[in-house]
């Protein structure tokens, strides 16, 4: 695992259509020949019937699709971990506190799965509030652990990893004082701790202490270990001199007996503001952060919530956060490019922020190509090309301009392909009514729109002729009314519009006035004209809010 680096995605809106996916791959390359590293064309969700068809007929790879951009733990976590087992004793964990100036120290299994946390703080407490003797005596602690801890021989070991509750002595007095001492406490529970006093070590092994500390390295007999092996005692050889093994066995307790057990942990896959909320509602500095595998991989605190997001933005096609990608408002967005309405949210920095009201977004970088002097590829002005078609409906549609009339044949030059021809070929493609089922046709496009009184939603399908339209109608005005009961629509329409003798019909269910209302030339039953309407957002829309007010 290692941090990602900056990546900027230029992606459309949400539910794509040709000129969001289009834009999207061109402006990518434009800014990618600009200089701009690491970005990479992207959509939020599937492209539709004509955009597959463009690509597929332009042979060129569908761009990456994005599910959201919310910031990941794994992309503000460090990839270096410090870890300990459970059964290392509490100084090897004070030496890592310290070595690698960290303040939480995740203690794991072999699988390397969390098991509990040590904090710094927590540990020091325990040496520095002062205590009764008999408790700074009291070590909890198991003869490999203190073995380890002293970095210790082991001469003899007896249920080596058992941990107990011991009590700590010093054979520093006469030996006679010492057998007393002996009497007076459960040899069984205690940690002598000693020099070469023969005296000393034959009484402890003798009476059966639980361990025995030998220190500065010095020789033991065979006498004394036949007798430890004998009387079960462990015993431990250790180089430090008798005052730092002491001192150090108080450290010895195996870390797992001090940690805290019910530690947050977070995937590396989770959301950073997930994080936030950990961290908000614990007083631990930190949180372990584990793979999928159930291993610790990082830890992660407060300062990681800081960190900026490698994930950046450059939005074509819209520039308001309710159509953009999902968590679009927790990253920096880089960039705008589009040709719609302003709705933005406002930001941190100053941003380029392109918006001409032209046909298409496709139209507006291609005009950032011509002032940059950079000649679009083949791949680049088709594509360009696909997305003006598209949003202007062959130029037909009121929303095109002269820009748009201009820049199209240099692009289809470019494209080495006959705009009016292949724009054709692409409604075609994906404007036949006969291969969905009546209900997907009906709300591939579909808009829900209130006043203060009503509500309703209109569905738009483009065509090349209405014959399939004819055929179906019957299908398609039933799948319509199940759509307006099911989502409580005062009316519910369906806008078919023929782009070759731009016209549209208006299939639409309401109330017995609707015909009335409509003011539309009726055709059938449910069924009107639109002669000349091409544009549901600039078209009909307006006239349906305007007579439903
Ligand atoms: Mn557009």
């Amino acid at each position: 695992m290692s941090k990602p680096r900056e990546h900027v995605f230029v992606v459309g809106h949400r539910n794509p259509d040709t000129d969001s996916v289009c834009s999207a791959m061109a402006y990518a390359a434009l800014r990618r020949r600009q200089g701009l590293a690491a970005v990479e064309p992207a959509r939020v969700g599937a492209l539709n019937r004509q955009t597959e068809f463009v690509l597929s007929e332009l042979n060129i790879e569908s761009p990456r699709m994005l599910l959201d951009v919310y910031p990941r733990v794994r992309d503000v976590v460090d990839d270096q971990v410090v870890t300990i087992a459970g059964s290392a004793p509490l100084s090897k964990a004070m030496e890592l506190f310290h070595r690698h100036s960290i303040r939480l120290l995740p203690v794991v299994d072999d699988a390397g799965c969390p098991k509990g946390v040590l904090y710094l703080k927590q540990i020091t407490e325990r040496f520095l509030v002062p205590r009764k003797e008999d408790e700074i005596r009291r070590v909890r602690t198991s003869a490999l652990a203190l073995c380890e801890c002293l970095e210790g021989r082991a001469l003899n070991l007896v249920d080596e990893a058992s941990v107990e509750e011991l009590n700590l002595f010093v054979g520093a007095m006469d030996s006679r004082t010492f057998s007393e001492r002996l009497d007076s406490n459960n040899p069984r529970t205690m940690i002598l701790v000693t020099g070469d006093r023969e005296k000393v070590l034959r009484a402890s092994v003798e009476r059966g202490v639980r361990i025995l500390v030998v220190t500065g390295n010095l020789p033991v007999s065979d006498e004394i270990l036949a007798l430890a092996r004998e009387n079960r005692v462990c015993l431990i050889s250790t180089p430090f001199d008798t005052a730092t093994g002491t001192w150090l066995s108080r450290l010895s307790t195996p870390v797992i007996e001090v940690a805290e057990k019910d530690a947050q942990s977070i995937g590396l896959k989770d959301r950073v503001e997930d994080l936030h909320l950990k961290m908000m509602h614990s007083k631990a500095p930190g949180v372990l952060v584990v793979s999928e595998e159930g291993t610790v991989v990082a830890v992660a605190t407060k300062s990681n919530l800081l960190a900026p997001s490698p994930t950046k933005l450059i939005l074509v096609d819209h520039n308001e956060l309710s159509q953009a990608v999902p968590g679009a408002d927790k990253v920096e967005i880089l960039e705008v490019v589009d040709h719609h309405r302003l709705g933005n949210p406002p930001t941190d920095k100053p941003i380029s922020f392109i918006n001409r009201p032209l046909g298409s977004t496709c139209t507006v970088v291609a005009t950032l190509y011509r002032q940059a002097g950079i000649t679009p590829s083949k791949d680049e002005a088709s594509l360009m090309m696909a997305g003006l078609l598209s949003d202007t409906v062959l130029l037909k549609s009121p929303t095109t301009t002269e820009v748009d009339r201009e820049i199209l044949p240099w692009l289809g030059e470019l494209a080495g392909l006959d705009p009016m021809e292949f724009g054709k070929k692409m409604f075609s493609a994906s404007s036949s009514l006969a291969n969905a089922a009546p209900r997907d046709l009906l709300l591939t496009d579909f808009k829900e729109y209130e006043t203060e009184h009503c509500k309703f939603g209109v569905g738009q399908a483009e065509v090349v002729d209405f014959s399939d339209f004819h055929r179906l109608k019957d299908e398609l005005q039933a799948a319509l009314q199940t759509i307006k009961e099911e989502r409580g629509l005062d009316m519910a329409g369906f806008l078919v519009t023929d782009i070759v003798l731009e016209t549209s019909l208006f299939l639409a269910l309401g109330s017995k006035e609707l015909p009335y209302l409509l003011d539309y030339p009726r055709v059938a039953d449910n069924l009107f004209e639109l002669k000349g309407v091409l544009s549901r957002k600039k078209q009909l829309a307006p006239h349906l809010l305007r007579v439903f007010k």
